[in-house]
């Protein structure tokens, strides 16, 4: 930390963390009956409940003095003018053009970025509109029913979380698929269930020289011609999004039909851009669009709402709080949402690449620690299997609990259900159980004084496991753009706090070295010695497993 502000409001956060040892948040609810109007926030049907987590007014206000030690306006304002604050890489970070209102002007390098974003708005809508209008027909005359999305990272997971998570909203006729893994599993498993004549590929990369996506577009192409025995057919059955128009001519797909974006947007904030492609084929193009709306949204309120009352921030803090001054390793989201059964993992990329960082923006070693390890699953399953450790567990995960007020299937009394389950488990969190509920328990069950003094221990929860929830009317594709973008800003917010930059990934890149050398090696019938004992031997005993029958 270079500012001295900063270390004191640091400071001043460790000596108020030791004032804790002794609350329980059971009591501050008891103490403070206006706790939920105190730490609640709302942006239209979405309310934040961060009223259980283990906060006092002084908490916040210590956790806000750090925010504006670190100089969190004065980077917001470099994040949305469009400065160059992905300073490895040299670039602007400027997903929030992409859905900024269509009078926005925005300067990069002397050029309207504004002027593009609308232009490749209007190619989608078009081509959307081609598609859905049958007069997209692959090679035999038949419209479009399937399209198969292929890449990775940053170009598969968004889109598809997206697609998943608002299938109530798919236009009639349209499926979409998505082909990430390089193992061939994954595209033959796809490709089975599709055939040629009807199946629309999107190959998505930013790069278009991503290993796996380049693998799995040749081998979808073979399949193609495997049908179509013409090779006029892969302009009918195959469009790009890049930013690379020579690669993608490399490929062999005719630029007319690539969908370009920007060396501003990164790959893991890009689904706004046109690598939202087949959310808005799946969708129509208006859902994409409330997307994007629903997205600006958060990001008006993130740059207008005071910090005390702005959602992302306060999210943030909250991260750091536990991350920093309660050593929590990790963070939990919980979608009680079938819907958003991806968003889990969708997050794990958005936070852990972005804030998974060992160094300062300037290449110091960062002082404290950086982001936690992120991991969910929908609700109430989880219910059955990790929350175990979350309630008993010797360690603290801090958790967000995501739920809409009305099911877009209701069923009986379902929804019902899991809103009860919800609600109980965050409460159960907070309030957990104290020897004395727990033994007058035991004893309305008629258990014995010695059966008790066993079992007593077990029956108890500590409670103090602090929760958010975001809950909301119904998840729309507007509501889907808020909370995306909500946990975007947050994920910006803890990188401005820890002085690391969260729109790079160098971390990714040993890997991909090593691979392309042992690639080579695998294919080629000697022996391995040039790696260590562990990867030679690897190499060889896998080698010798293949030439088996
Ligand atoms: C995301 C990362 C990464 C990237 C993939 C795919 O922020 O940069 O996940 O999206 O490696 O890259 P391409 O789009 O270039 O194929």
């Amino acid at each position: 930390m270079k500012r001295p502000e900063l270390d004191d409001a640091w400071r001043a956060l460790q000596a108020h963390r030791k004032s804790w040892k002794s609350v329980q948040l059971r009591d501050l609810f008891r103490e403070d009956k206006k706790r939920f109007e105190r730490f609640t926030l709302r942006l239209n049907d979405l309310l934040l409940d961060y009223s259980k987590n283990l906060i006092t007014p002084e908490t916040l206000k210590l956790l806000l003095r750090l925010a504006k030690a670190a100089e969190l306006k004065d980077a917001r304002a470099a994040l949305f003018a469009g400065k160059k604050i992905n300073l490895t890489e040299g670039r602007a970070v400027l997903h929030t053009a992409l859905r900024a209102p269509a009078d926005l002007n925005l300067m990069v390098d002397g050029h309207n970025v504004m002027v593009d974003v609308r232009r490749v708005l209007k190619q989608m809508r078009s081509f959307v509109g081609r598609v859905h209008g049958r007069k997209w027909k692959g090679y035999t005359g038949k419209p479009i029913s399937d399209i198969v999305n292929i890449g990775i990272g940053g170009s598969d997971l968004g889109p598809a979380m997206v697609c998943q998570s608002l299938a109530p909203y798919a236009h009639p006729g349209i499926r979409a698929h998505f082909v990430s893994n390089v193992d061939p599993t994954h595209l033959s498993e796809t490709l089975k269930r599709l055939t040629p004549e009807t199946t629309l590929f999107v190959v998505a990369s930013k790069t278009f020289t991503t290993q796996e996506t380049l693998a799995n577009a040749h081998a979808a192409r073979a399949w193609l011609l495997a049908g179509a025995r013409d090779s006029r057919a892969v302009a009918r059955h195959f469009v790009a999004v890049s930013t690379h128009t020579e690669e993608v001519i490399r490929f062999g797909i005719d630029p007319a039909n690539m969908f370009e974006f920007w060396d501003w947007v990164g790959g893991r904030y890009s689904l706004w851009s046109a690598i939202g492609l087949p959310i808005a084929l799946y969708l129509g193009m208006d859902r994409f669009e409330e997307l994007l709306a629903g997205a600006h949204d958060m990001d008006e309120h993130f740059q207008a709402a005071p910090l005390e009352a702005n959602m992302p921030v306060i999210l943030a803090l909250l991260g750091i709080w536990y991350n920093n001054f309660w050593d929590a390793q990790s963070y939990a989201v919980l979608p009680y949402d079938q819907y958003l059964a991806r968003l889990p993992a969708y997050l794990q990329q958005l936070d852990m690449e972005s804030s998974g960082k060992g160094v300062t923006r300037d290449g110091q070693p960062v002082r404290v620690s950086t982001g936690p390890v992120l991991f969910g699953e929908p609700g109430t399953n989880g219910q059955h299997a990790f929350y175990q450790l979350i309630h008993q567990g010797t360690k603290l995960v801090p958790c967000d609990f995501l739920v809409a007020a009305e099911s877009h299937n209701p069923l009986e009394d379902q929804h019902e259900i899991l809103l009860a389950n919800v609600f109980a488990q965050a409460e159960a969190l907070m309030r957990g159980k104290t020897r004395a509920e727990a033994r007058a328990e035991l004893k309305a069950q008629g258990l014995k004084k010695k059966e008790i003094t066993a079992l007593l221990p077990h029956k108890v929860f500590p409670g103090n496991r602090p929760s958010n929830t975001l809950i909301y009317h119904r998840l729309t594709p507007r509501n889907l753009g808020r909370l995306i973008a909500l946990y975007e800003h947050k994920v910006f917010v803890q990188g401005v706090i820890w002085d690391i930059n969260p729109y790079d990934q160098w971390g990714v890149e040993l890997g991909k070295q090593l691979a392309r050398n042992i690639l080579p090696e695998l294919k080629s019938p000697e022996a391995v010695h040039s790696h260590d004992a562990s990867t030679n031997g690897l190499i060889n005993y896998c080698k010798g497993l293949r030439e088996e029958p």
